[in-house]
Formats: structure tokens, C-alpha cells, sequence
């Protein structure tokens, strides 16, 4: 295990991470994580518990409770869920009944497989509707949410992707919500950052529930969370625990309370902006060389782009990109002709590199290395020249300095 760490650390450092959901953790988070409290049993909430000797526990918990509310203006927070798609779970088993109708975005649009996908479990409890884009604007269709809200009559409305390059208006989702009387759920995994720093319009004022993870834009460790509206706080508390887990993880919830310290700091709010600006040199750089990006650039964090002018897909692009130290995922592009595991497009995500300290010059010159890898894909002497580039630039901004 030491030497498959100490590989996983070497690759870390040597390849540039593009992964839209991915991010690079300070320390600190993986010193919380891997901390004391990784295996004290402690069933319940702070002064609740089913077990004793949670002292440290119920401070812990309850520090990393009040953090996440001061950072995004919650008046609850529930930090247990294991994972963003128990965080989901939850919510949607504490006020909905199985078999209950909701309405969400479909996953080949940008949506995300716990927003009752076929192949997820969510699929099988609850009956699911998906909204879509429209496929000319390639932005989420208000008018369509609105007309299947009011024909399906779901209970709940979820917006939240994995994959949209664009802002979703929260306010207008609410009002569709409301006039079919439905809850409001916003998934808010991959923009966390962005919004736990302002720099994007978040989603809390609005929602009946917001659920996130810690890990991608929000620079955390691993984990779900919930917040919601205090009218709901005992139904999504009892979802939690008992109802779908046990003991919390409460050495994830140690590295959350870490994460949201690092949020409420200046430093991240200036990383953030630099998140979306890279993004946007993203977007420019591609549509320069020739590439279609999806909606024709990019409001937040990730850029898709489309591959078809360029008689490329997204397996063989992912493939030849991390043949060079570039990672990257294949995406499917809304209407896309390909199936998920072959693609038209990739997702380009610009955490990675922003936390690494790069910017605009440095994104131009990995826009150009990427051109340069993918047009060239049979051409081995080509690819090595692209590698050696890459390393360097891995060198010059190294992720952990020590
Ligand atoms: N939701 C997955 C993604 O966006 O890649 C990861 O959690």
C-alpha cells in the first residue's frame, strides 16, 4: 500500500488534473481526515448520541455545523451523508413517499445519475421525469420545466448538474416549484466553491434543500451535505440517522469543518474568481482553434467541448490525453450521436490547475498542448514532445510544495 500511495502521489504531481469534479486538497484536509476520530462510534447528533465518550465528538460536529451555515447563510446544515448521492437519498426519503413523481435534468443533458437515471438506485423508489436542454440555445429550457411541472405535478423539482457549462436561475426553478406546490432541491456538487465564495449566484435562498459535495470546486475531502430550511431540519435529520446510516464518518466530518474554515478565508474567494476566468480561457482557447464548446463557452468551472469538427471522440481524446499527463473525461454533448462510452466531447475542468497556481498563460499553452496531442494521436514522437511540455509545466507549479 505504501508504494501504491507514494505512485498515487508521483502522478498527482506529474499530470495536470482537468477532472471538472476534482480538486486539489491542502493538507490539512487529509490530516483531518486521517485523524484520531476515524473510528469513534458516535450514533446521533451533538448531545444526542448512542454512544459515550463523544465530548470531542459533539464539539466537533457542532463547530463544523455552525461553519457550514455562516459560509453559505444556511439556517440548517446535516453534515453526515457519506456522499453526495446519500445526501440526495436522503432528502429525497424525508418528505417524499416512494413511488412519489419528481422532476429533474436528464443525465445526457448534463443532469447527474442520483436525479433518478435509469441505471441508479433513485430510479427504482421514486418516479422520475427529466427535463431537458433546448438542443438549438443548448441552455435549460424554462418553458419546458414549466409545461412538464404542470402536466407530471411532481412533488419535488430538483436542478443541480454535473455537466452544465451554464448558471441555472433559482429563482425562476422556485417559482415553478411553487406553483405546482413541489419542493425545491438544488444539487450544487460541482459549483459549491463557486458559490460558497460568491463569485456565482447560489441556490440557498431559494431551495427547500441544497446538496453538495466537498470534494471538487469546494477544495474539501470526500463527503455529502444537506442544508435546508429549518421546517425541515428534524425530517432530514432522522433521514440521516437512523433512517439511512449509522455512525457518522467523523473524521470526513473534521476535514468538512476544515474545508469550510479555508472557504470563509479571502485567499479562496480569490482562487474561485480564478477558477472562472480559467475557465473562460478554456472556452476562448478551444472555440479559437476551431472547436465548438458547448452553449459557446462557459459561466463556471467546466467547458465541454465538442470534438465532431475535429473527427475526433471523446475515448480516443481522453486516452491520448492522459497518454501525455493530461486527464480529462470523456462526456457525452446534449444530442450527442455517441454512447457514453465512446462520447463527442470531453469535460474540461479548471479547479486542478487554478489551485495549482496557474493562469490564463498557462491554460493557452495546455490548450495548445491538448490541440497538439489530440490532432497528432498516432504520431508517438509528437507525444512525447507534448509529455515533456507537460512535466515541465507539472515542475514549475508544483501541487504540494513539500
Ligand atoms: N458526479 C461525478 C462527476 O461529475 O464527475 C463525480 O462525482
Amino acid at each position: 500500500m505504501a508504494r501504491i500511495i507514494r505512485q498515487e502521489e508521483s502522478r498527482i504531481e506529474n499530470t495536470l488534473d482537468l477532472i471538472a469534479a476534482e480538486n486539489h486538497a491542502p493538507r490539512s484536509i487529509f490530516e483531518a481526515q486521517g485523524s484520531i476520530f476515524s473510528t469513534k462510534a458516535a450514533e446521533g447528533y451533538p448531545g444526542r448520541r448512542f454512544h459515550a465518550g463523544c465530548i470531542h465528538a459533539d464539539e466537533l460536529e457542532s463547530l463544523a455545523i455552525a461553519r457550514a451555515k455562516r459560509l453559505f447563510g444556511a439556517e440548517h446544515a446535516n453534515l453526515q451523508p457519506h456522499s453526495g448521492v446519500s445526501a440526495n437519498l436522503a432528502v429525497y426519503f424525508s418528505v417524499l413517499d416512494v413511488g412519489d413523481r419528481i422532476l429533474t435534468m436528464k443525465l445526457s443533458h448534463g443532469g447527474h445519475l442520483s436525479h433518478g437515471d435509469p441505471s441508479s438506485i433513485t430510479s427504482r423508489c421514486f418516479n422520475f421525469k427529466h427535463y431537458g436542454l433546448n438542443l438549438k440555445t443548448e441552455r435549460i429550457d424554462y418553458d419546458e420545466v414549466k409545461e412538464l411541472a404542470h402536466s407530471f405535478n411532481p412533488r419535488m423539482i430538483v436542478a443541480g448538474a454535473s455537466s452544465y457549462p451554464r448558471l441555472i436561475d433559482y429563482e425562476k426553478m422556485a417559482e415553478i416549484a411553487r406553483s405546482v406546490s413541489a419542493y425545491f432541491m438544488v444539487d450544487m456538487a460541482h459549483i459549491a466553491g463557486l458559490v460558497a465564495a460568491g463569485v456565482i449566484p447560489g441556490p440557498v435562498p431559494h431551495a427547500d434543500f441544497v446538496t453538495f459535495t466537498t470534494y471538487k470546486t469546494l477544495n474539501g475531502g470526500r463527503g455529502g451535505v444537506i442544508l435546508c430550511r429549518q421546517e425541515h431540519a428534524q425530517k432530514i435529520s432522522k433521514t440521516v440517522f437512523p433512517g439511512a446510516q449509522g455512525t457518522p464518518s467523523l473524521n470526513l466530518l473534521a476535514a468538512k469543518a476544515v474545508c469550510f474554515q479555508l472557504a470563509l478565508e479571502p485567499a479562496f474567494k480569490e482562487r474561485q474568481k480564478k477558477t472562472l476566468e480559467n475557465a473562460a480561457a478554456f472556452a476562448a482557447g478551444f472555440e479559437k482553434k476551431g472547436y465548438r464548446t458547448v452553449t459557446g463557452g462557459t459561466d463556471n468551472h467546466l467547458v465541454l467541448v465538442d470534438l465532431r469538427s475535429k473527427d475526433l471522440t471523446g475515448v480516443v481524446a481522453e486516452k491520448t490525453l492522459e497518454s501525455v499527463g493530461i486527464i480529462v473525461n470523456r462526456n457525452v454533448i446534449p444530442g450527442d450521436p455517441q454512447k457514453p462510452d465512446i462520447t463527442s466531447g470531453i469535460r474540461i475542468g479548471s479547479p486542478g490547475i487554478t489551485t495549482r497556481g496557474m493562469a490564463a498563460q498557462e491554460v493557452a499553452q495546455i490548450v495548445n498542448l491538448m490541440d497538439t496531442a489530440m490532432l497528432n494521436n498516432k504520431h508517438q514522437d509528437v507525444l512525447e514532445n507534448v509529455s515533456l511540455k507537460i512535466a515541465d509545466l507539472c515542475r514549475r507549479f508544483p501541487v504540494y510544495k513539500t
